[in-house]
């Protein structure tokens, strides 16, 4: 099969009828790329390999010639690139600007190559060079440069916006080191520095000479303008640059290539200098490191906030890079500022950008001569704020003190917000200290701090949630008193995710499957998949899909056999869990579920005929310092590597743990799975992303009706689901009742035999202390009820067992996802934020 289908038209996705109507292509400079032929290829990438890289293609390594093939592939977007700019340039119209300290963009080449459909050319090229085109891309190492859902959502979005030719930008951070690699020594997570740029960054643009200055620290001062007003301004301490690098972000067939802009530190010369000439070399040196320490490394921390002080600095620099950026190289020159709000709106992702708000302030009050009035009237026109959690503790708040010391004319800033903001409360409820209080952009305690998410609801157009329910439970449980007094301010828009990368390039059979079936064009129009539903019946079409299943399945043991030396039985149901490692997931649920299977065949209380052979595969990082996290990681291995040496059930059951899940590997499990396990408390996941991802590659869910399996559930049916455990309402009666996971541990023996056997040490070598912290953990305290959902999730699972077994009703439930998951398009994402965020009608 080839890369692409002979004919995918180019389709028009884009968006009409707003001010973000593209603009039509004007005369400009003639660009062209290499020729759209197997020589014009060829000779381009030897061009590359030849005259760039100086190096023979007899005397070239695999990583010259990774290097060359990258290089020519994104010689032929560049012409789109320009003419995009361009375009742009011709015709301003409002923008987004994506605001997002995380970008997990994933592998380039393969995209790159989907989006200019040159796979075939490229693959024929390199044969006829005596090539392998497979080898090579398995050369790249994925910019990992996001944590997990948070950032990933952000590269399915720019992807989206390119695709539906959205005039926009994404700003970020260029980290030196991404997400760590995860390796396993002796079943613990050992976590090795993520050199991506070792082997050299074919896809980024540096441009030095457009660095900018970002100045810290110091302090503020009163002073008397030339018009004999009273103002006040910045005498900032130290300062690094900001080095931007450009990344291509190709749409889907359709000659566009947005940019994504990400900030890269450096330390200035006045820094440089002003220590050199002291004479002290060793100390310039050490200067220099401290500048650059801000983009150093990519903090692994996921839905938890970090408060240091290195990651505040990382916050502000790459905002104040991207508004510099914006104001001074993108708009217009002489641009009338009042009316900013024509030109951009900036999306912030989460609340690490949101000290963007103050320092928008700062540049048009003390940069570029605005009154407070006019300043502020058109900052709270500029912002959106996306919340992507529910956990209260996981909103970030900067102490004060930090604040002032690194940031003191946004302190300042914020305390003139703040003020004004809580006379509004006052005023709208009057006597109501208590609301005041909470309602304050500044915590008193336990130490006083900014919430970052009250200054972020307070400036911003909208405030939205991640998914239905995670909206509703932000808008009523975590900032209700903001809902009171601003109702229209809330609005939900449910992720989605690039049916690109996510299905055309990672399940490609299936692709050609759905192509042959319904015709192209569904790339970008995902519900057209709802053209699939009559064929859930057709014996033909269920026949390929289960073909195509097992194809996937063959692939991902041979890949798991060569990169892991996992090997894995080849007829079982392929059950997978694959996300962070966090206690709300529960990923323990899932290994009780494991224990109690293993227990009923050892011990001969089921019948051997009548299990069905199950495959589990985790994937997951924890964050480095996350004790309970990396113990679970722990028994997991630990679990997995009895079983695989037990004779009595080797038949019957696998656990597959293969280190270091990322973008890569996922585009080769999700194709695989039947069963995708999305079972965090309900209440606590905002959304997932990951839960789409497998619905839309045909396999089932069971999951509690949390995040988005709420909306998965409703679109794909009840009997095509596998529902378990509390509702949310019930999860809060239950914690305010009180919740005792012991009681539920005494009273249900399925439930007591699997602590038990996990205490026992038979998974740990023996020696029960090493299971002792996470068991110890689910029997006194188990933050997130996971026994008290655990008769629930087995009597889930025997459904499952129940329903597999009938494999062509299986199979039919599984196409009906697929059919009926079109919904989850990240196009569809972008389409609500335009509609009710970015460009509303009224
Ligand atoms: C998250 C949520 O936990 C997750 O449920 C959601 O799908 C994503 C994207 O909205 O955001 N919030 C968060 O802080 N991280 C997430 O993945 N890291």
């Amino acid at each position: 099969a080839g890369w692409l289908a002979d004919e995918t038209p180019r389709l028009d996705s884009s968006v009409k009828g707003s001010a973000f109507e593209p603009t039509s292509p004007r005369a400009t400079e003639p660009v062209v790329g290499p020729e759209r032929t197997v020589d014009g290829f060829a000779k381009a990438f030897l061009d590359e390999l030849n005259f760039e890289a100086g190096v023979a293609l007899k005397r070239s390594t695999t990583t010259d010639q990774y290097l060359a093939l990258a290089r020519t592939i994104r010689g032929y977007l560049m012409a789109d690139w320009l003419r995009t700019a361009e375009r742009r340039r011709q015709n301003p119209t409002k923008m987004v600007g994506y605001l997002s300290a995380e970008y997990l963009l994933g592998r380039q080449m393969g995209n790159s190559l989907l989006a200019t459909d040159l796979g075939d050319i490229a693959e024929q090229a390199m044969t006829s060079l005596g090539l392998d085109f497979n080898l090579l891309r398995a050369q790249e190492i994925e910019p990992g440069l996001g944590n997990g859902g948070l950032g990933r959502l952000a590269a399915c979005f720019i992807d989206s916006l390119a695709s539906m030719d959205v005039p926009s930008i994404g700003y970020g951070i260029r980290y030196e080191y991404g997400i760590f690699r995860q390796t396993f020594e002796e079943g613990r997570q050992v976590e090795v520095p993520d050199a991506w740029l070792s082997l050299g960054a074919p896809w980024e643009f540096p441009h030095p000479d457009r660095a900018v200055q970002v100045n810290f620290g110091g302090t503020t001062e009163q002073y008397i303008d030339g018009d004999g007003r009273t103002r006040r301004r910045w005498l900032p301490a130290w300062n690094v640059q900001g080095i931007p690098y450009h990344y291509m972000v190709p749409g889907y067939q359709n000659g566009v290539v947005n940019t994504l802009r990400l900030w890269s530190a450096r330390a200035t010369q006045e820094f440089d200098l002003k220590i050199f000439n002291s004479g002290d070399y060793a100390e310039a040196v050490r200067a220099q490191t401290f500048a650059e320490n801000i983009s150093k490394v990519l903090y692994p921390e996921d839905s938890t906030p970090q408060g240091r002080e290195l990651r505040l600095q990382q916050q502000y620099f790459f905002v104040a890079c991207s508004l510099k950026d914006f104001i001074d190289r993108t708009l217009e020159e002489d641009f009338d500022l009042t009316r900013l709000d024509e030109r951009i709106i900036f999306q912030l992702n989460d609340t690490h950008p949101v000290i963007a708000i103050p320092e928008m302030m700062r540049l048009l009050m003390d940069e570029h001569d605005m009154e407070w009035a006019a300043a502020w009237e058109v900052t709270r026109k500029c912002f959106a704020y996306t919340c992507h959690t529910l956990l209260p503790e996981a909103l970030e708040v900067w102490p004060v003190e930090l604040m002032t010391r690194l940031l003191p004319r946004h302190m300042e800033i914020i305390y003139r917000i703040n003020e004004e903001f809580l006379d509004t409360v006052r005023e709208a409820f009057p006597g109501d200290e208590l609301r005041v209080r909470r309602m304050s952009v500044i915590q008193e305690h336990p130490e006083r701090a900014v919430r970052m998410a009250n200054l972020a609801t307070v400036a911003g157009v909208k405030v939205n949630g991640v998914a239905a329910l995670h909206s509703e439970l932000l808008r009523d449980k975590l900032l209700p008193d903001f809902a009171a007094l601003w109702p229209n301010k809330f609005t939900n828009v449910t992720n989605g995710v690039t049916p690109r990368r996510f299905i055309r390039l990672a399940n490609q059979q299936l692709s050609t499957l759905i192509t042959d079936t319904i015709g192209p064009g569904w790339e970008t129009d995902l519900e057209r998949l709802r053209e699939l539903e009559p064929y859930a019946d057709d014996a033909a079409f269920t026949e390929s899909f289960r073909q195509v299943k097992q194809a996937n399945k063959d692939r991902l043991r041979s890949i798991l056999s060569q990169r892991d030396g996992i090997e894995l039985p080849e007829h079982a149901m392929l059950d997978v869990m694959v996300k962070r490692l966090h206690e709300y997931k529960r990923q323990t649920l899932k290994l009780l579920h494991i224990v109690s299977m293993y227990d009923d065949i050892t011990s001969g209380r089921v019948r051997r005929e009548d299990v069905v052979p199950r495959t589990f595969v985790f994937g997951a990082k924890a964050a480095p310092g996350y004790f309970m996290a990396k113990e679970i990681i722990f028994l997991i291995n630990s679990v997995a590597k009895t079983i695989a040496q037990d004779p009595r059930v080797t038949d019957l059951m696998a656990v597959a743990f293969p280190a270091n899940y990322n973008v890569t590997l996922a585009n080769k499990l999700i194709p695989a799975a039947d069963l995708s396990e999305q079972i965090s408390l309900a209440g606590k996941e905002a959304s997932g992303t990951g839960n789409m991802k497998f619905a839309l590659n045909g396999a089932l869910t069971i999951g509690t009706d949390d995040g988005a399996n709420v909306e998965i559930r409703e679109l794909v049916g009840d009997e095509n689901f596998f529902l378990f455990g509390m509702l949310e309402p019930e999860v809060a009666a239950l914690a305010d009742r009180g919740y005792t996971p012991s009681s539920f541990y005494e009273s249900n023996p399925a439930l007591k035999r699997a602590i038990d056997l996990l205490a026992s040490g038979h998974f740990t070598g023996g020696d029960r202390s090493l299971a002792a912290p996470v068991v110890d953990d689910l029997l006194y305290k188990d933050r997130f009820m996971a026994l008290a959902d655990f008769q629930s999730y087995l009597d889930a699972q025997a459904r499952v067992d129940a329903a597999y077994r009938d494999v062509d009703g299986w199979t039919r439930s599984a196409v009906l996802n697929v059919a009926r998951s079109g919904f989850f398009s990240s196009d569809r994402s972008m389409r609500d934020y335009l509609d009710r965020i970015w460009m509303p009608k009224s």
